[in-house]
């Protein structure tokens, strides 16, 4: 297939670009380096030093014999859009071109604004560069458990049929989302939707809970192929967090309670779910949902798992409970279903002891560019 990624700088989409060029598609990324000016801008900078997407490229296909493309612009601006797309024509558009920080869209008017306008009008332009161009081609979208929220009744994959007075119809599931970051995952569901139904797109939207790991089969064949590690509290998900905070001897940084449950998954995993979703399209008219994670833990869980192993290797590991930046529940029902990735292939690989000292190991080797500033929340919901 043709694949052209959007948002191909990214924590997942460079390592997908490098995974879907591996198997033998050919793959064009494209970004316009808006997660590096927020973290430079905001003191958030990743643990691991990734050079540019063109160095990237270079450095991949010396060692792996595989070309990516790489096209630097703003795919806000809809000529960008529509001439990479009738460059390209691809068969396949993973769609991963959005601020994908809640906190940062947390921040104030302007980041808020900057989140909104940023993620919806990708969305839209990359619609629109479908439907005029290449009316086949299957867009998979990177959407978010979040969208959910953590309603007090079972999950399901997207949809939910409803009986009303004596008659019945299917919907999208309702969503309840927990930050402006999550809300513009909801609205660009809305979007899909809409253009699904009236022009007969075919989507993919896959709503995917918080991603951990460094290590891929690609990017571990040079340091300077790994993703952009993040341990700040405006990129950094919870397992990555914790982790570089147990090497760097700080207490695991527990919001409120720390009854919160989340669905997690291995990057690994996600590398797979996003090629099983592209290699196996939908037929065209219909939006496809998946919930793209492998195991749930409470924010507590993790914390326990990461000091278990923490400890053996010597850290002593200490967890406190410090005030929720956030508003969420911190103790609530959580029962997604999660069987359509599996149902298409998806062999999940769990968060073992191994797999917690493997990234231990790893952010070790790089412990002197932690820079403590960057651990704490300095940013609250109200
Ligand atoms: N949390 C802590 N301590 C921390 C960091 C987080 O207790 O130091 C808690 C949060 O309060 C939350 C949970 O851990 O309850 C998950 O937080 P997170 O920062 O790992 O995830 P989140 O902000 O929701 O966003 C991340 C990605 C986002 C993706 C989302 C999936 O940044 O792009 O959409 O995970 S999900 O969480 O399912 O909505």
């Amino acid at each position: 297939m043709r694949v052209l990624i959007l948002g191909g700088d990214g924590y997942l989409g460079w390592p997908t670009a490098m995974n879907l060029a591996a198997a033998g598609h050919e793959c064009c990324v494209v970004d316009n380096y808006l997660r590096r000016r927020i973290a430079e801008a905001t003191n958030s900078e990743a643990l691991l030093v990734a050079p540019s997407l063109t160095e990237r490229a270079r450095v991949f296909a010396a060692v792996s014999g595989h070309e990516i493309a790489v096209r630097i612009g703003d795919l806000n601006d809809s000529d960008v859009m529509f001439s990479i797309v009738r460059e390209f024509m691809p068969n396949a558009i993973i769609h991963y071109a959005e601020q994908p920080s809640a906190p940062y869209s947390m921040r104030g008017f302007r980041e808020a604004r900057e989140t909104l306008r940023n993620n919806l009008d990708v969305t839209f332009n990359c619609i629109w560069a479908v439907k005029d161009i290449v009316s086949d081609c299957h867009i998979v979208k990177l959407g978010t458990m979040g969208e959910y929220g953590t309603p007090d009744i079972d999950i399901e994959e997207g949809w939910i049929e409803i009986a009303h007075k004596g008659r019945k119809d299917t919907f999208l599931f309702p969503r309840a989302a927990g930050s402006l970051y999550h809300t513009t995952k909801i609205l660009d569901t809305d979007l899909l939707w809409f253009y699904v139904r009236t022009y007969g797109l075919r989507v993919t939207d896959l709503m995917q809970g918080p991603v951990y790991g460094i290590s891929t089969n690609e990017a571990d064949l040079d340091p300077r192929l790994s993703p952009n590690f993040h341990y700040d509290d405006i990129f950094g998900t919870a397992v990555n967090r914790f982790l570089v905070q147990a090497v760097a001897r700080v207490p695991l940084t527990v919001y409120g309670g720390g009854g919160q449950t989340r669905g997690y998954l291995a990057l690994r995993d996600t590398l797979q779910c996003v090629r099983l979703a592209a290699e196996k399209p939908p037929a065209r008219g219909h939006l496809r949902i998946l919930n793209q994670f492998t195991e749930a833990f409470t924010v507590n869980d993790l914390a326990e798992r990461v000091k278990v192993v923490g400890d053996k290797m010597g850290l002593d590991v200490a967890i406190a409970s410090i005030p929720n930046p956030r508003k969420e529940k911190e103790e609530h029902y959580y029962n997604p279903v999660h069987s359509g990735l599996i149902d298409l292939g998806l062999a999940p690989h769990y968060m073992t002891e191994d797999v917690i000292t493997d990234m231990l190991e790893r952010i070790i080797e790089n412990k002197d560019r932690i820079v403590s500033e960057r651990i704490m929340p300095r940013v609250r919901w109200s």
